[in-house]
């Protein structure tokens, strides 16, 4: 065979062997982590951190969620004083403007989380849409997962990614809670109808936060899920409670998990 023509075949064959070890390799893991926007992703690194094994899907071509194009756009972020400090921890560049704020270059942002939550041991799939959940015994085991390229196009059956925690950080679309609320699992007062409430950024940075949990057992949720969840104001483009967000339900789990 011509030398070039077997170096093509190693290329593909690399790819191949490379992919398919990584994807066995978190078909079973402590964590998902559904959805790799800013949220997600700092959840991802934290329990990364904690040692626990940690696979991050993700149903774009790439991660990062709503960081990258900032507001209409623009790519700045803004992030409040109060989540500088997880900045600094992660060596991403912040400038200080008025009334509490930073901006950061959203591209920075986006790449330095993504970045971080693999050194720090996330598996991080892309092109990977969850569809369903797994539950047994009334515990969150897992979650239903296809190619999204193969999502509503052809009849070709998913597969499933087992975990010890699910959080759902798919952001306004709240998928994996949806998916327990569509079957009237979830304990849904109306205050929790999913819809989120009208613009508050202020208000909606705290909730994000304080409400970021467990749902159902076994599954979490964190940022714009939270909202989605249980009806919290939408905040527009301030990222700051989204990455606290995601530290907190990190924590949460963390400790739910080393206990079990
Ligand atoms: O939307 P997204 O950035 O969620 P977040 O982490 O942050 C919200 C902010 O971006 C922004 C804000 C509030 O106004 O500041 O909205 O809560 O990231 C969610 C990620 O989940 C992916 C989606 O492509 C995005 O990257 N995602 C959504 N549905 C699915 C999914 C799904 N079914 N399966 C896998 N990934």
């Amino acid at each position: 065979m011509a030398k070039d023509n077997m170096k093509e075949i190693s290329i593909s064959r690399a790819i191949l062997e490379r992919y398919h070890a990584k994807l066995s390799n978190c078909i079973e893991s402590d964590v998902i982590i559904a959805g790799a926007g800013p949220s997600g992703l700092v959840a991802g690194i934290e329990l990364s951190k904690a040692g626990l094994a940690v696979t991050i899907l993700e149903k774009r071509l790439s991660p990062g969620g709503g960081i990258w194009g900032g507001a209409i756009g623009m790519n700045e972020a803004v992030v409040q004083d109060d989540a500088i400090g997880l900045l600094d921890e992660l060596g991403i560049a912040h400038e200080r403007r008025d009334n509490g704020l930073h901006t950061v270059d959203a591209m920075e942002l986006a790449s330095g989380l993504c970045f971080k939550a693999i050194k720090a041991g996330a598996t991080l799939l892309n092109l990977m849409t969850v569809e369903d959940v797994c539950i047994h015994d009334n515990r969150v085991r897992g979650v239903v997962a296809n190619q999204t390229m193969l999502v509503d196009s052809l009849p070709i059956d998913p597969i499933v990614f087992s975990a010890r925690a699910v959080i759902d950080a798919t952001g306004h679309e709240a998928a994996v809670v949806q998916a327990i609320r569509r079957r009237g699992l979830l304990d849904d007062s109306p205050a929790r109808n999913g819809v989120e409430g009208p613009m508050n950024a202020v208000a909606g940075e705290v909730f994000v936060v304080e409400r970021a949990g467990e749902v159902y057992p076994g599954l979490w949720v964190t940022g714009m899920s939270v909202s989605a969840t249980f009806s919290g104001p939408r905040m527009g483009p301030i990222f700051g409670g989204m990455l606290l967000s995601g530290k907190r339900v990190a924590q949460k789990v963390a400790d739910v998990l080393k206990k079990t």
